[in-house]
C-alpha cells in the first residue's frame, strides 16, 4: 500500500506552512519514501472513523503497510527506525535521537506555545502581560541552554537526524514574534535545516494543497 498521511484540505493563511503534517512529509522526503496526503476537513475530524485513527481528530495521522498511528513525533521516530537518513543505525545513536525528539516536544515546545499564547493578548491586559513575561523568561532559559549546546555545531548529534527535523519545526514558530532572532546560533541552525531540499519539497506540498483548495 502507499503510505498515507492526513492533512487539512485548507487552513487560514496564518497557519499555512505550520500544520504538523509538515513534520511527517519532511521525514518521508528525507527518507525518500513516497506517500499520499489524505485530505480532511471539519466533518472528517469529528467522524467516528477518523477518531479511530486519530483519537483527538487532529492531523497528522499516518498509516503504512505495517502500522496505523498518530502523533507527529511518534510518526517521525517510527520513520527514523527504518531510515538511515533520519537516524544512525546503532541503538545508542537512535536512543540519542529519541532523547532529543522528546526534548524538543516536551522541554521546549510547551514553553514556546505558552509564550505564543500569552503574546497574543492585548499588552494592556496586566494579567496577560505578567503571564507573558513569565513564559518568556522560562522559554528564554531553555533557548539559552539549547544555544549553548549547538554553539559551534551544525546539528544536535553530529549529523542531521529526525531530532533536528522536529526541533526545527518547533523553533520556526518563534521567528515571527522575534524570539528566535535574539538567539543567533538557533536562528542560523533553523535556517541551515530549512535549507535542506527535503524541507522545501515538504513545504511546497503542504502549500500547494491549500492553494488548490482555497475557498472562492
Ligand atoms: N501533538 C500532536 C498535535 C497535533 C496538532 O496540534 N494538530 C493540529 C494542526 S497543527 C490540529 O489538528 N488542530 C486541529 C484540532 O486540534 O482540532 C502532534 O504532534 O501530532
Amino acid at each position: 500500500m502507499t503510505t498515507q498521511v492526513t492533512a487539512f484540505r485548507w487552513v487560514p493563511p496564518f497557519a499555512q506552512g505550520y500544520v504538523r503534517d509538515l513534520r511527517v512529509r519532511w521525514a518521508l522526503e528525507e527518507a525518500g519514501l513516497p506517500y499520499e496526503a489524505v485530505l480532511i476537513d471539519g466533518a472528517t475530524q469529528a467522524s467516528a472513523d477518523y477518531r479511530a485513527w486519530q483519537p483527538f481528530g487532529q492531523v497528522p495521522a499516518y498509516r503504512d503497510a505495517g502500522v496505523e498511528m498518530f502523533e507527529s513525533g511518534a510518526i517521525v521516530l517510527h520513520l527514523a527506525e527504518g531510515s538511515e537518513a533520519l537516524a544512525p543505525r546503532d541503538a545508542a545513536g537512535r536512543a540519542r535521537v529519541t532523547a532529543w525528539v522528546l526534548a524538543a516536544l516536551n522541554s521546549i515546545e510547551p514553553f514556546a506555545q505558552a509564550q505564543i499564547h500569552f503574546g497574543a493578548f492585548d499588552p494592556a491586559n496586566a494579567w496577560a502581560a505578567a503571564k507573558f513575561a513569565q513564559t518568556q523568561a522560562l522559554l528564554d532559559s531553555r533557548l539559552a541552554a539549547l544555544s549553548a549546546w549547538l554553539e559551534g555545531k551544525d546539528h544536535l548529534e553530529g549529523r542531521f537526524t529526525a531530532a533536528d527535523l522536529i526541533l526545527t519545526t518547533v523553533l520556526r514558530e518563534l521567528v515571527d514574534n522575534g524570539t528566535l532572532g535574539r538567539f543567533p546560533v538557533l536562528a542560523a541552525y533553523r535556517e541551515r535545516c530549512e535549507a535542506r531540499p527535503a524541507f522545501g519539497r515538504a513545504m511546497a506540498a503542504q502549500l500547494s494543497t491549500f492553494r488548490e483548495n482555497a475557498p472562492a
